[in-house]
């Protein structure tokens, strides 16, 4: 038996997640594909199955650990597997550790000796080993020319795609001069700092900062929790912030100065929607800041008028919360209704029951809704399009994924069928039963909710005759599906049956006129009348 490191694979471009359940304990006996743990991103949650079957040995995260793709969530003994010593982060702690040696006897590749003045040694700082060859942004100058650091004083902040990391001070001085402006792109040995320190640095002294330049830059979680700690303990020093070069760049966008933003991410991290809500609520606590304030509903003490409790929302339940506000504020939304007479789908779906039994798929009216939609999308392209260039342009897609809310306990969550226009309708029936089932069991990834041109969103199942449904910015139309009932309909001389599906199209009206709007709903409601015409 061998040690096999299980770590977080590919979660999509998602910037970091948070462990929020471990489905494993050690000892315990795994089958391939069994669920190891879920993790939560801005974007998804997801079950990380196990690769091949073993005994956990260790487990090397707990809940509410912040994780990305490559950290290892646990050791699982396997027949087979690979051993510990010769994994990537076991081979990559060896660079590292090589990386020191070297350094040993050679301190000019951290430092440069550069002058000598008044008795004081001058130093240049050096960008270390970043752990990639891509280099960074030199983001932030964390000391002004003149200033005084102590050794380990994070002298600048450096932001990569992967990363945000501070480079320390190699020893205590002054720093003389900064040789790079904010903005600079920077790789390992770029000199970017002169320190006039009060000592001569020792050997010692420089691993350290070497040692504590790769701390920050991949924090461990010893790392993490302490920085978490400082957060907690209401730390207002910007180099105790814990947030992701994400967060750190929009809330430069914004100017919002991150000591100031309370993290609700594991250990005090702070997430996109802290910002948000940060922003939200300066702009409700200042009006004349930009005279878009909006009303505050204010926080009552509900206790005073009977027994309450509280229960934490999930991070999807926020997610959404947030999308749907953004939405909500931004897009002008008409919502248009028409009944469409589906008798004849209703027969013909009847009819196929044995057949779909057969194929082991359950038609409900959900797949011929879908293919309608792409039906009438294609006619009417506009209904699918975007803005963008704040406005200026309008992008047209010439494609045709849609996305369908699926109601889980963890919230609602939308994955996207991709070619809707170009599945029949039995696909479609597989495709949204397996995609209603991945979103249910929190094993949707982050792609799967991504590229929808157009949404639907039944509550057909559930209930109810009509709702106005919230478009999922940027598309710029969404279609709600209600529950079909048989009803008297005049036909000019008397009342026949007809079941009659509710529908409700909202739209952005900056893209969607009235005309366009209707003419895209006419064809839909006539397509759900007449099936044949869908394959037309
Ligand atoms: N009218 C009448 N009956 C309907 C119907 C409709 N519009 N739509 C579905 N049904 C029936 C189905 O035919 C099925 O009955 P049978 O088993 O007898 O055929 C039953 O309702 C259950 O359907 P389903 O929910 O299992 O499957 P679906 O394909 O209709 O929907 C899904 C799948 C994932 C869209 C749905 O389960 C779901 O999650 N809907 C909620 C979406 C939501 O929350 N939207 C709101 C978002 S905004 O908050």
């Amino acid at each position: 038996m061998a040690d096999e490191l299980i770590k977080v694979p590919d979660i999509g471009g998602a910037e970091g997640a948070e462990v929020v359940e471990v489905l494993v304990s050690p000892g315990e006996a795994i089958d391939v594909e069994q669920g190891l743990v879920v993790i939560e991103s801005d974007k998804a949650s997801m079950e990380i199955p196990a690769p091949t079957e073993g005994v956990v040995s260790e487990l090397r995260v707990a809940v509410g650990d912040s994780v990305s793709e490559g950290d290892v969530i646990l050791a699982l003994a396997t027949e087979s597997g690979v051993g510990a010593d010769d994994t990537p982060a076991n081979a990559e702690l060896e660079v590292l550790d090589s990386s020191l040696q070297d350094d040993q006897g050679t301190t000019e590749h951290v430092m440069t000796l550069s002058a000598m003045t008044d008795g004081a040694t001058v130093i240049d700082v050096v960008i270390p080993d970043l752990g990639s060859d891509e280099g960074a942004d030199l983001v932030e100058m964390l000391v002004p020319v003149g200033g005084q650091v102590e050794e380990g004083d994070s002298l600048v902040l450096l932001e990569s795609d992967k990363a945000s990391m501070e480079v320390p001070a190699p020893a205590a001085g002054t720093v003389t001069a900064w040789l790079l402006e904010a903005g600079a792109a920077v790789k390992e040995g770029a000199v970017i700092a002169r320190l006039a320190i009060n000592g001569a640095p020792t050997a010692a002294s420089i691993e350290d900062a070497r040692l504590e330049t790769h701390a920050v830059a991949a924090p461990s979680a010893p790392r993490v929790a302490e920085r978490g700690a400082e957060r907690a303990a209401g730390s207002s020093d910007p180099d105790t912030v814990y947030a992701g070069p994400a967060v750190r760049k929009l809330a430069r966008e914004f100017g919002i100065a991150l000591s100031q933003v309370k993290g609700t991410g594991a250990r005090g991290r702070i997430l996109k929607e802290d910002l948000q809500q940060h922003v939200a609520q300066i702009l409700v606590a200042e009006p004349s800041s930009g005279g878009a304030a909006l009303p505050v509903i204010s926080e009552q003490d509900f206790a005073r008028f009977g027994a309450i409790t509280k229960t934490d929302r999930s991070r999807v339940d926020k997610v959404t919360a947030n999308n749907m506000v953004r939405s909500w504020l931004n897009v002008p939304h008409v919502t248009q209704f028409d009944d469409a007479d589906i008798s004849d789908m209703e027969r013909f779906r009847k009819d196929l029951i044995n057949e779909a039994a057969d194929r082991g798929v359950r038609l409900t009216p959900l797949p011929f809704i879908l293919k309608a939609c792409a039906v009438a999308l294609r006619e009417h392209p506009k209904l699918k399009s975007s803005l963008a260039d704040g406005g200026e342009t309008l992008v047209m897609k010439h494609y045709c994924h849609i996305g369908m809310a699926v109601d889980t306990p963890a919230g609602l969550m939308v994955p996207v069928l991709r070619d809707v226009d170009k599945k029949s309708i039995w696909e479609l029936a597989a495709e949204t039963a397996a995609c209603a089932e991945r979103a249910r069991e929190k094993k949707l990834r982050p792609d799967d909710m991504q590229g929808g041109v157009f949404t639907v969103s039944s509550l057909g199942a559930i209930g109810g005759r009509g709702f106005t449904p919230i478009i999922n910015a940027p598309e710029v139309a969404i279609l709600g599906v209600g529950r079909a009932a048989v009803q008297p309909v005049w036909d000019g001389e008397v009342f026949r049956p007809q079941t009659l599906l509710p529908l409700a199209l909202s739209y952005d009206h900056r893209v969607v006129n009235g005309g366009d709007g209707g003419r895209f709903f006419t064809e839909l409601t006539s397509l759900l009348g007449d099936v044949k015409r869908m394959v037309m």
